[in-house]
């Protein structure tokens, strides 16, 4: 093949992700969440556990155009019977994302700011539009890490806090039958 073509596959491009990240890995544990989880305190007894780690690579970070782009490893799981989960939250003021599925399956949870939900099923090779204004949240109901892609305009704040006051309208737990929501 030519030299001057540079066949890099998403594969390829992700395998080191911790040298291509331009912030250090942000690792999410089980204390940090606690209370996000129903039974998270019980939980919590037992022994404090990682629940996922993400890298964050910002070429040109706060520069007007530009993009910011992440990749998180969301390991299998329950916590007193949920599915593992990352925090979730909104991009403060105007900010969409684009989601894309690497590795294992789950589901992406999305809730409007007027508490609109919509869940969408995520596997390898799924790619979903998060319009500005949504909250959003993984969860791995798989048995494998799950892994995926996020991609966003630069410069934007996340908000955390929000799940706090206003989570997701349902809890996705791991019932005999597989996955059962719980409204929260
Ligand atoms: C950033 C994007 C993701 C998450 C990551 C961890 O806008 O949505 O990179 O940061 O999946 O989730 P969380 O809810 O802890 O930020
Ligand atoms: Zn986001």
């Amino acid at each position: 093949m030519d030299k001057r073509i540079l066949p890099i596959t998403l594969e390829d491009y992700f395998k080191d992700i911790p040298a291509r990240a331009t912030e250090p890995v942000l690792i999410r544990s089980l204390s940090q969440m606690v209370s996000l989880f129903k039974d998270g305190e019980e939980a919590l007894k037992e022994g404090d556990w990682e629940l996922y780690r993400f890298w964050t690579i910002e070429p040109a970070m706060n520069q007007p155009g530009e993009m910011a782009f992440g990749v998180t490893d969301l390991y299998p799981g329950t916590i007193g019977g949920e599915f593992n989960m990352t925090h979730g939250h909104y991009h403060a003021g105007p900010g969409a994302e684009l989601y894309m599925g690497l590795k294992g399956s789950g589901l992406l949870l999305l809730q409007s700011r007027e508490g609109e939900l919509k869940i969408i099923e995520f596997k390898e090779g799924t790619a979903t539009y998060i319009p500005s204004g949504w909250g959003h949240r993984m969860v791995n109901t798989g048995e494998q890490t799950m892994t995926f892609l996020a991609v966003w305009p630069t410069g934007i704040e996340h908000d955390y806090e929000v799940m706090y006051r206003n989570d997701f309208k349902v809890r996705v737990l791991k019932g005999d039958g597989g996955v059962v929501f719980e409204d929260r």
